[in-house]
């Protein structure tokens, strides 16, 4: 299939057949390491949810790694990042040190958002990331705003709007791609398809699910992509943020995606059967990739090893960060909060 025209997608959109591009050792391994930290990062933070060490509400990525991890190869320090309440995988992947995850998610001083925001508010301004939101859809005229500054100020550069398949229902999703369209502004719209908004599958909640077609209405060029494959992921992300970056105005990707964990810890998942979530992991996107690399001889069992082992050493040090870490002072309680008035 030929790439999509500008402001069209393609009918009935399926997933674009896998990128076969050369596939370099340090980038593969590169492309592993950071599927796994991310696997191994939501696990310790499940532990320590468990342990009351991790409070509040508790969202994960299991399962969704090769979206983060893919899409954030092929965008730039520059490049802004919007996403949602489930974006541990993109904070990860953006760079922003585990310590400061964690320790945001242990509510302490040291922590990426100051320990004010937990799990779903991941900040940091010096990354480009710009949160985090618990609000579905929030992220979507944000990202819109940060476009339109950018345009404004004749900067090239993109804005890449992570959310999931629960907001492509909600008036913010409309309104963002109707305005981004209408101004053609440099952002890159990346819907994370997992089937299901909380507990309810796709179905049940949109009259029409091919998501990559309904951005068509808008003038947004759309693509739904197999959201289990990083290089395919990759590869569109790539292409994408190229055309966003060259002043064709906004794209949208469907990634199509699987969470393998519930909603969210408090979550009993009974919407769905186990028969359906053990298909979806024989998808598992790090089990795939990991196979690729081993059929063309560039992962060992040594090498996995040494992967497993530097993410645990990451992991234990993240977490004393965060052991370690202050609490906020209690006479800091309204800072930040009301604004007193200016002189
Ligand atoms: C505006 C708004 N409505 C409802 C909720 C409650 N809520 C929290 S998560 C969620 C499901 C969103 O699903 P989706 O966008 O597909 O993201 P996923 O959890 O699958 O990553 C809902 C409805 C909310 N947080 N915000
Ligand atoms: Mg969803």
């Amino acid at each position: 299939m030929s790439a999509p025209t500008k402001g069209k997608a393609r009918r009935g959109s399926r997933p674009s057949a896998p990128a076969a591009p050369e596939l370099e050792r340090e980038h593969g391994l590169e492309l592993l390491h950071g599927m796994l930290r991310i696997r191994r990062f939501e696990e310790r933070a499940a532990e320590l949810y468990s342990l009351a060490k991790i409070r509040g509400f508790l969202h994960l990525y299991v399962g969704e790694e090769a979206v983060a991890v893919g899409a954030m190869q092929a965008l730039t320090p520059d490049d802004a990042i919007v996403a949602t309440y489930r974006e541990h995988g993109q904070a990860l992947a953006r760079g922003l040190p585990p310590g400061s995850l964690m320790a945001e998610m242990f509510g302490k001083a040291n922590g990426c958002s100051r320990g004010r925001g937990g799990s779903m508010h991941f900040f940091d301004v010096s990354r480009r990331f710009y949160g985090g939101y618990a609000i579905v859809g929030g992220g979507l005229p944000i990202a819109v705003g940060l476009a339109l500054a950018d345009k404004l100020q004749g900067r090239e550069r993109v804005t890449a709007c992570f959310f999931g398949d629960g907001a492509v229902a909600e008036g913010e999703f409309h309104e963002s791609l109707n305005l981004a369209a209408l101004w053609q502004l440099p952002v890159l719209f990346l819907c994370e398809n997992n089937l299901y908004a909380m507990g309810t599958a796709i179905k049940q909640e949109l009259a029409r699910t091919d998501i990559a077609l309904r951005a068509e209405s808008y003038g947004v060029a759309a693509e739904a992509v197999d959201g289990m494959d990083v290089l395919a992921v990759e590869a569109a992300v790539q292409r994408a943020a190229q055309a966003v970056r060259s002043d064709e105005g906004p794209w949208l990707l469907e990634l199509r995606t699987y969470r393998f964990r519930a909603h969210s810890m408090a979550d009993p998942d009974l919407y769905r059967t186990k028969e359906e979530i053990e298909r979806w992991k024989e998808r598992d996107p790090i089990v795939l990739f990991s196979a690729r690399l081993r059929e063309a001889e560039l992962l060992t069992d040594d090498n996995l090893a040494r992967l497993e082992a530097e993410i645990a050493a990451e992991l234990d040090e993240a977490v004393a960060i965060a052991e370690a870490g202050p609490w906020e002072p209690v006479e800091d309680l309204l800072k930040d909060v009301y604004t007193p008035p200016q002189e």
